[in-house]
């Protein structure tokens, strides 16, 4: 899989390159590549924002510098996920879907976000045609500085999915069965007794079933007490 990530910050997404994402990159199983939008900026000042037609406060991404940056990243088969937080709420059934694409790129606004002719003109038909896929996404019901955290929270998603990035492909189809409304049990190791707290006794039964059904009875509970 490839990974494009179009930002203002590109130093705001090193953490990519740590741990097993890092790994994952130098196995060959992913590419990333950041891309710094500032410099796609034409003017004397490098601006990549401007004041908002129609007034209020705030500042707009502007669409020649985002086109510019682009242009040349969506040329065929491609998904261009432009993080806003009045996108599409991001979630595990999205991040399964994102994660057999071949590549993705990400595009990250700040201020009051991208001008939206942006989003406009590569849904057109004639990239449709070419394999060019558009989708607004947010994380969450918050508001973020920016969408580079955002790229962040769905890269790593989306990149554990892929074949041999995560170490253990078992808790993945585990996962696989769980989507909303359907939580993780709590999870247990040793010592069987902790500051006078004991390891549920079920779990140290060996009945496969009992403890399965226990599992899945205590991730409904957790799910419902959380909601
Ligand atoms: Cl994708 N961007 C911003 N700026 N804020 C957000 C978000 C994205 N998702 C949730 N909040």
């Amino acid at each position: 899989m490839r990974l494009d990530v179009v930002t203002i910050f590109p130093e705001y997404l090193s953490p990519l390159k740590l741990s097993l994402l890092g790994k994952a990159q130098e196995e060959g199983l992913l590419e990333i590549n950041i891309h710094d939008l500032r410099a796609h900026a034409t003017d004397n000042h490098h601006s990549v924002d401007d004041t908002p037609y129609g007034g209020g406060a705030g500042m707009v991404m502007k669409a020649e510098v985002w086109g510019s940056a682009l242009d040349p990243l969506l040329v065929n088969d491609v998904d261009l996920i432009i993080l806003t937080p009045g996108g599409k709420r991001f979630n595990q059934r999205m991040a399964e879907q994102f994660s057999q694409c071949s590549q993705l790129v990400f595009a990250c606004g700040r201020y009051e976000g991208i001008d939206d002719r942006i989003r406009q003109y590569y849904s057109q038909n004639k990239f449709a045609d070419k394999g060019v896929r558009v989708h607004e996404v947010s994380i969450g019901d918050y508001v973020l500085g920016g969408g580079e955290v955002a790229a962040m929270v769905m890269i790593e998603a989306i990149t554990r999915l892929l074949p041999g990035v995560l170490g253990n492909p078992e808790s993945i189809i585990e996962e696989s069965h769980m989507h909303e409304g359907f939580a993780e049990h709590p999870a247990f190791t040793k010592p069987q007794t902790w500051r006078d707290i004991a390891v549920p006794e079920i779990l140290l039964s060996g009945n496969h079933a009992q403890i399965a059904a226990w599992r899945a009875q205590s991730a409904k509970d957790r799910a419902e007490k959380n909601f």
